[in-house]
């Protein structure tokens, strides 16, 4: 499906590169349209324009402030074309249709950077551009919408091939990018007021997001913060129902969130608890009953559980709601709660209790956002998974079939803790876990001490490495991480592989008599 470009409207400030684009328009026989100094620059090259004081019958007046807000232009733009009744106004009104825009608006960023003065930056705010822009992109089945040289460079190579038509997809891409546009600009616009105002709190709207909660400080109290929801419905922290408790705070969302996405990641099959200690799992267990897993998750690392988040995959039953508050816990999130379990809670004022009504899809595509200074690094969710048919058996010696379902458990786990990450399991419960260091060969032996720890609290005769399985977050690059994982009484390892020394820690693995497989797929997290 394509359209014609009879008429185009070109109004912009930054005005490099315009006079080319003016002569290609024309020489597809376009009639240009224009506002005082696009026009200017225009004709000084020698084309045919009309001014869109022509069209409206007014001058541009009020200092520029108005141009092109009026019906000639915003009919133009807007009418629909497939529309009798539509037809039939512009006709009345002397309405001619406009098919392509090029706009580029007031320099307001560049103003605001220039640290203008408030009167200046305030004159740099485009009203009549957005409101073109806007109106286009809602024709923009009709409307090729250029907020850049090279949109317009798009729609004119499209011309060139096709007789001086625009296709339909093209229109509908520069549509969609233009409402980006808009909104960046409108966000440029209110985070500079909240830096007038002296108003720290966050602007993300910009971003899509919607304000769901002014925080009451960010990850320090010296942080202003606050939480903005994107919509999206799926189970989670920014759709829970916050039965009782405090209110929560940025890191409570933060670590709530890690948490119920781990959740995720274990499915619903069996009872399954994880306990978050800023944002990494100090212990993650299945069991029979939650109570099984709960008790099982909070033996890996019952230190730091203290003051953690705990999520957990099922419904909340009494008996481990009372388990639970034996410790002073920050969050519970689960998908639902029973009666017992609320009135144990009860009790618990400051406990906060956020309930779903279901569990994350780990397969579930999304977005992630990081900003970085002067920036945001945006990545797709880590919706990666491997399943046991996607594992390679990489040592002479096999896994057994228990080792080989804890190996997935631990695989699981460690793609939600941050990296370095090695993650010990022994019967379907973490019992160590090293997290976030600068080399592999560290996490490996944080792990193994965790579960040292954990055996002297308990009164264990040995710690509870002795005979677990092994998961890596990333390669192994050297034979000695994997080492300190069979010293630490791992027998049996999942990693990705891909080493270009995948040979020596085969070699090695072999040699200790450990079984190892390998599963293709990395999972950093930072
Ligand atoms: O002052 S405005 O907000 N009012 C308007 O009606 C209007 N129409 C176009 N700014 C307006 N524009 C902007 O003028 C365009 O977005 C463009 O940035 C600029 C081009 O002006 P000129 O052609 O006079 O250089």
């Amino acid at each position: 499906e394509r359209f014609k470009v009879r008429r185009a409207l070109l109004s912009v400030s930054d005005k490099s590169g315009l006079v080319e684009h003016g002569q290609r328009l024309a020489s597809h026989g376009v009639e240009l349209v224009s506002t005082g100094g696009t026009a200017r620059a225009l004709k000084e090259a020698g084309l045919d324009v009309i001014d869109v004081a022509d069209l409206t019958g007014f001058p541009e007046m009020m200092d520029g402030r108005v141009k092109t807000l009026h019906p000639a232009v915003h009919g133009g733009l807007l009418y629909r074309r497939d529309l009798e009744s539509h037809r039939e106004d512009a006709e009345r009104h002397g309405i001619e249709a406009i098919d392509l825009v090029y706009i580029n608006l007031y320099p307001f960023e560049a103003t605001v950077a220039s640290n203008a003065d408030f009167d200046t930056c305030i004159e740099n705010i485009d009203i009549g551009g957005p409101a073109m822009l806007r109106a286009a992109a809602k024709n923009g089945e009709s409307v090729a919408v250029c907020t850049d040289a090279g949109d317009v460079a798009r729609a004119l190579s499209e011309m060139d091939a096709n007789e001086g038509q625009v296709s339909r997809d093209l229109s509908i891409r520069l549509a969609a990018k233009t409402y980006a546009r808009t909104a960046a600009y409108d966000a440029a616009i209110s985070g500079w007021y909240a830096d007038q105002l002296n108003d720290a709190t966050p602007d993300w709207a910009g971003f899509g997001g919607k304000l769901a909660q002014e925080l009451r400080y960010g990850e320090n109290p010296h942080q202003s913060a606050a939480f903005y929801v994107t919509g999206d419905k799926r189970p989670g922290v920014a759709n829970a129902r916050q039965v009782q408790g405090k209110e929560l705070s940025y890191n409570n969302i933060n670590d709530t969130d890690a948490a119920f996405e781990l959740i995720g990641e274990l499915g619903d099959e069996r009872p399954a608890v994880a306990i978050i200690k800023h944002a990494n799992p100090c212990g993650v267990a299945m069991g029979d009953t939650p109570l099984e897993a709960y008790r099982a998750a909070l033996e890996c690392d019952s230190t730091s559980a203290f003051g953690g988040i705990v999520a957990l995959n099922r419904l909340l039953d009494e008996e481990t709601a009372q388990e639970i508050t034996k410790i002073f816990t920050e969050v519970v999130i689960a998908p639902g709660a029973d009666q017992g379990a609320l009135s144990v809670f009860e009790k618990k004022k400051n406990l906060r209790l956020l309930l779903t009504s279901g569990i994350p899809d780990p397969l579930a595509r999304g977005r992630v956002v990081k900003s970085v200074a002067g920036g945001l690094l945006v990545q797709d969710r880590d919706f990666g998974r491997v399943s046991q048919e996607d594992l390679r058996v990489v040592t002479d010696k096999a896994p057994s079939e228990a080792e080989l379902e804890d190996m997935l458990f631990a695989w699981r786990v460690a793609k939600h803790v941050k990296s370095n990450t090695i993650v010990y399991v022994k019967d379907g419960a973490t019992v160590g876990i090293g997290a976030g260091q600068m080399s592999r060969i560290d996490s490996a032996r944080i792990a193994a001490r965790k579960a040292v720890d954990a055996a002297e609290v308990a009164g264990w005769d040995a710690p509870k490495t002795r005979g677990c399985v092994a998961a890596s977050d990333a390669f192994f690059p050297f034979p000695d991480g994997l080492l300190q994982a069979a010293e630490a009484g791992a027998t049996a390892v999942i990693q990705p592989g891909g080493s270009i020394r995948d040979e020596d820690v085969i070699k090695a693995a072999d040699e200790a008599g450990l079984a190892m497989v390998f599963t293709g797929m990395r999972h950093f997290r930072h």
